[in-house]
């Protein structure tokens, strides 16, 4: 027997012997303790049913974390480093079509019918999954249960609601900009093609400040991207980790373990070992007790380059460790973030919901002012006539990448809903995904699509079957947090100008949060945090309060959102 299939046993077990007591008269704290037990995921699958699962699942993931593609003559080229570099930096139409076409090609279209399969075994798992008190029909819902709120979904797309306008905005600002970039290419819908955004999946469109003329509205003011500034100053991807280690151990927290800097792996290996793990940055916890001798403790790896980008994410990263260094005394079911954990954990992903992801990010909105960055010394501040105008470059580069991610955050998992459900048939998948691309993010295939293509699957999250609202919760969860934490030292100062960087106050305040795991409901911990148990978008909306006036002038008299159909772009 492998690991896994040793650890699928044990939890059935636990999970047989967690059913097998009456719930009825249960504490809240004990229900949610026996319900997290006996929610198994995918371990319930006997037989071939367990072994066809694990299989597929495998095999999406190989897939997506070994495929290569060749450019022109070039060949051999990957996902991490070369393809998303040549998305982020490229403005070449053909080049970018190139790329974004071939690596659906080499991912997506690969695991369509395995997809199926990986689904279909999904939902007889949720089905065995039946608790005492909740049944369940699909995946999907085995995810949404464990959010403890039982109308997340309606919630998410509230919030989505009030949120559009502000989207819809940047949209028109980005499209009017590539309308005179590219004016032959541009369909008359509105819509913008997908792979003109500066990312692989049109998720974040921060590169376009650099590689569309016309989207920096100030390029002789400093920029605001320090990826020549980390590079100037040899930056190592070390350098890099160290720093937010320090800005960690300065609010108060714990810092970094000597395994941790021993075991994690900040670069992709130059000698082609352990390819497949690279595809994608991740965090994990060993689990370990406070027996420090074991050596397991948590670690990353992530291919970590010398950028800007990478140097957010290395902040989003640590979040996820510091988050499991603080609760780790908790028992294993409560060694989870706020929002709760897997639902099918016996996989080497590691599974953290909206909490999870917003620490890290809540840490990088003090990093990366423009004051802060002024203080690491990669970043001039010019003199005060000019702070408006670079404030404003600041908040575009932050909506670019939070704003933007948000409708595509939403439509990764509705799609999910609506095929695991069955209300999309088979034979639909590539088009409601389509569907859903352009009624909520406004974008379309740059070429006509087909059933044969699986566009989905082209996305680590959907071929490693990593649920994704918890990305839409954390873009607005982390600016009420940053909001409650900006409270203290920082009070007196915009939302947007608040580095809590040394506060003390701040950083006790979030560590009562993080030792707490998933020990509490997680709208319990916002309201020790906010005073509320609902998610707000307020904080958020407070926060770019600048730039939304800024397009609003800019956008006078202009035409916005997009009128998409899908029949346009299918065969
Ligand atoms: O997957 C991630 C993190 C790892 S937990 C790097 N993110 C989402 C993505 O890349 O699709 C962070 C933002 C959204
Ligand atoms: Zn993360």
């Amino acid at each position: 027997m492998n690991a896994t299939q040793v650890f699928n046993r044990f939890q059935k077990q636990q999970s047989i012997e967690a059913k097998s007591y009456d719930w009825s008269d249960f504490d809240d704290n004990t229900l949610r303790q026996f319900q997290k037990i006996a929610l198994i995921g995918s371990a319930v699958l006997e037989g071939n049913d367990g072994l066809t699962y694990s299989r597929v699942l495998n095999e999406m993931q190989t897939i997506y974390s070994t495929a290569k593609v060749c450019l022109g003559s070039k060949c051999g080229l990957e996902l991490e480093p070369d393809l998303t570099q040549i998305m982020a930096t490229s403005g070449n139409y053909s080049e970018l079509l190139e790329a974004w076409v071939k690596w659906r090609d080499a991912s997506g279209k690969q695991m369509r019918n395995k997809f199926i399969t990986y689904y279909s075994l999904g939902n007889k798992a949720a089905q065995l999954n039946e608790l005492p008190n909740t049944k369940f029909e699909t995946l999907s819902d085995v995810w949404l249960f464990q959010w403890e709120t039982p109308d997340i979904r309606q919630q998410t797309y509230k919030l989505l609601q009030q949120l559009m306008p502000f989207y819809q905005k940047l949209h028109a600002y980005l499209r009017i900009r590539l309308s005179d970039a590219l004016p032959t290419r541009m369909p008359t819908d509105n819509t913008i093609p997908a792979h003109v955004l500066g990312n692989m999946w049109a998720q974040q469109w921060t590169h376009t400040m650099n590689t569309v003329k016309g989207v920096d509205p100030y390029p002789q003011i400093e920029t605001i991207d320090v990826t020549d500034a980390l590079k100037a100053q040899n930056y190592s991807a070390r350098k890099m980790f160290q720093l937010s280690d320090q800005f960690i151990k300065d609010l108060g927290l714990d810092e970094m373990t000597d395994q941790f800097w021993e075991n994690s792996v900040f670069e992709k290996p130059k000698d082609g070992t352990e390819m497949r793990i690279f595809s994608h940055a991740s965090a994990y916890d060993f689990y370990t007790t406070d027996d420090f001798s074991l050596n397991k403790l948590p670690r990353i790896k992530q291919c970590t380059r010398v950028d800007m980008e990478s140097f957010i994410r290395v902040h989003h990263e640590m979040g996820h460790i510091e988050y499991y260094m603080q609760y780790k005394h908790q028992p294993i079911v409560y060694r989870e973030g706020a929002n709760p954990g897997s639902a099918f954990p016996n996989q080497l992903i590691a599974y953290y919901l909206g909490f999870h992801e917003a620490i890290g990010d809540v840490l990088a909105l003090s990093v990366s002012t423009p004051k802060h960055l002024n203080k690491l010394g990669l970043l001039r501040i010019t003199d005060s006539l000019d702070s408006h105008k670079m404030n404003i470059k600041f908040q575009l580069k932050m909506a670019l990448e939070k704003v933007i991610l948000l409708p595509f955050a939403f439509i990764v998992d509705k799609w999910r809903w609506d095929v695991f459900s069955g209300n999309v048939s088979n034979r639909d998948l590539n088009r409601h995904w389509w569907t859903l691309r352009g009624q909520y993010q406004g974008i379309s295939p740059p070429v006509k699509r087909s059933e044969h293509d699986f566009d989905p699957g082209a996305k680590f999250h959907i071929a490693n079957s990593i649920e994704y609202i918890r990305y839409f919760v954390s873009q607005i969860l982390q600016f009420q947090l940053h909001k409650s934490l900006c409270g203290f030292g920082q009070k007196h100062v915009p939302l947007y100008e608040c580095d809590i960087d040394g506060d003390k106050e701040a950083g006790n305040k979030l560590k009562e949060i993080l030792s707490l795991g998933s020990s509490e409901r997680w709208s319990h911990q916002l309201k020790r945090l906010t005073g509320s148990m609902e998610m707000d978008v307020k904080p958020l909306l407070e926060y770019f309060k600048p730039l939304q006036d800024f397009l609003d002038q800019q956008l006078e008299g202009e035409e916005i959102g997009w009128d998409f159909n899908v029949d346009d772009y299918f065969y």
